[in-house]
């Protein structure tokens, strides 16, 4: 059996494995554990140099190996390319793009940097799994090193439409580093769609057949590989939670109002500001919910050094304070915005405790939280899943979800009263219809996908 080298930008802390962390640490893991590998990635320390080899830590048959970043490959590649051009452009926000030679140049250093740092470390026979948007050129980085090992690309975000990408100064040399991988997998068929069609009308490729395409003379396979939950243990897990003394105290504290639930990162492309836009029209437009339902956003803050996310943060403290200020009584308040993370479990227990998942990005490659809180529903009297149209998640969760558009905010605020007031007969069946999707495509029905693609290429 092959090896498996995973590359990401962070590498998940070593004790991330339990059952208490997410998804995807908890397949990542599953995956290096069964084959034995590397785990391979930024330290998310700062440090004068990087020249230094990686920092080892080794768990049974898997090498975790970080390297640090100095200051300049911090603000170039990570706040800088990564995530002030790539990005809001895969999230469509155009708007918010930042375009910069230096910050580019930043990007392909620091890929180059991970390429050498890795490259002693590896044999024939690995196979190379890189995920997200940082490290788009590194799989062609390792194979201008002589490299000829099966590499596979897993995009978590968007892929835009050629419309879009086409604003990227580099996208041509973005694009060509990418067809340097023998597996490339999208969240979903539009993104895949989107990716064939740049290299057709933009490069020539051609389908050679079905998923296989050529392009910069290679062939590569182009797939989407949804990526999910680990349906069954969130099952269990929220339903133990549900009984335990924290919920207790949040059941207690709701008086039996009706609760709706956020869980996203504090990031623009989350459709915060509409969805606190769409609760205020749910009380404008259907005022006997006042005093009724009460709205806990949790939004953790992430890339605070981004002038965007403090603006966002601004922002959405402002129109918190509007809605509980305009609409509060003495002993409800309307929203309950919290700026802070909780423990996997509690977060489980929150979402069953609620009667709503509002679940509204403007754009999201999949979006996590929607299935996660399918799959933390009690199912005899389960919650109702208000899901944006422009969530990865749509296509499958469209068998049982009402599906909105986040901008028509008075449309979200009349999908909030007709889920408020869904029968629960309705409830039922919806539920069962996701959680039938959830079963089939769990997290580990996604990575041994993945990995099969990438045992079926073709290498040496
Ligand atoms: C990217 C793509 C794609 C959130 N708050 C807390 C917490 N979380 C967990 C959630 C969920 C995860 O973080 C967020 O995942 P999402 O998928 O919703 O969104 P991104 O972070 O933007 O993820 C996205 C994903 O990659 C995977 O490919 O779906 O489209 O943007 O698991 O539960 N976890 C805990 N406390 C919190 O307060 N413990």
């Amino acid at each position: 059996m092959s090896r498996i080298v995973v590359v990401s930008n962070r590498v998940a802390p070593v004790d991330e494995g339990k059952a208490s962390s997410g998804g995807l640490a908890v397949a990542v893991l599953a995956a290096l554990k069964r084959a034995g590998g590397i785990w391979f990635g930024w330290s998310g320390e700062i440090a004068e140099n990087s020249s230094g080899s990686p920092g080892i830590r080794q768990v049974g048959r898997l090498t975790y190996a970080t390297i640090d970043l100095t200051q300049r490959d911090y603000e170039e590649y990570y706040n800088g390319f990564a995530n002030s051009t790539l990005w809001p452009l895969f999230h469509y926000r155009l708007d918010l793009t930042e375009f910069s030679r230096r910050t580019y140049a930043g990007y392909l250093r620091v890929n180059s940097l991970f390429a050498s740092k890795l490259a002693p470390m590896l044999r024939d026979t690995d196979m190379i799994w890189v995920h997200d948007y940082h490290l788009i050129p590194f799989g062609e980085q390792l194979r201008q090193m002589g490299f000829d090992q099966r590499m596979g690309f897993f995009l978590h975000t968007p892929w835009p439409v050629p419309e879009m990408l086409l604003a990227l100064p580099n996208h041509d040399s973005l694009v060509r580093s990418l067809c340097a991988y023998d597996v490339v997998g999208f969240q979903t068929e539009g993104d895949r769609k989107a990716f064939v069609d740049y290299l057709i009308r933009e490069v020539g490729g051609e389908i050679v057949d079905g998923n296989r395409i050529r392009a910069f003379g290679r062939t590569l396979r182009v797939e989407a590989f949804p990526i999910s939950v680990e349906t069954r243990e969130i099952e269990s897990q929220a339903a133990q939670s549900a009984g335990s003394r924290q919920i207790e105290r949040l059941r207690v504290s709701l008086a039996g109002r009706e609760l709706i639930v956020g869980v996203d990162r504090l990031d623009y492309s989350k459709g915060l500001p509409q969805r606190f836009q769409a609760f205020e029209e749910l009380f404008e437009h259907y005022p006997a919910n006042r005093g009724q339902v009460t709205f806990m956003q949790i939004a953790p803050p992430t890339r605070t050094e981004v002038a965007e996310y403090a603006q966002i943060r601004r922002e959405l403290e402002t129109m918190a304070g509007h809605i509980n200020g305009k609409f509060a009584e003495f002993d409800w308040m309307p929203i309950r915005y919290l700026n802070k993370s909780f423990p996997r479990r509690r977060l489980l227990g929150f979402y069953r405790c609620a009667r709503i998942g509002l679940v509204t990005p403007l754009r999201d490659g999949m979006n996590l939280v929607a299935k996660e809180y399918v799959a933390a529903q009690d199912p005899d009297d389960p919650g109702v899943l208000v899901l944006s149209r422009f969530a990865g998640a749509a296509p499958e969760l469209a068998v049982g979800a009402i599906i909105v558009n986040p901008y028509d905010v008075e449309g979200v605020a009349e999908s909030l009263q007709r889920a408020l007031n869904m029968p629960r007969e309705e409830r039922r069946e919806r539920h069962a219809a996701m959680m039938k999707v959830l079963r089939e495509n769990d997290i580990s029905h996604w990575r041994e996908r993945f990995v099969q693609a990438l045992e079926a290429a073709p290498y040496g």
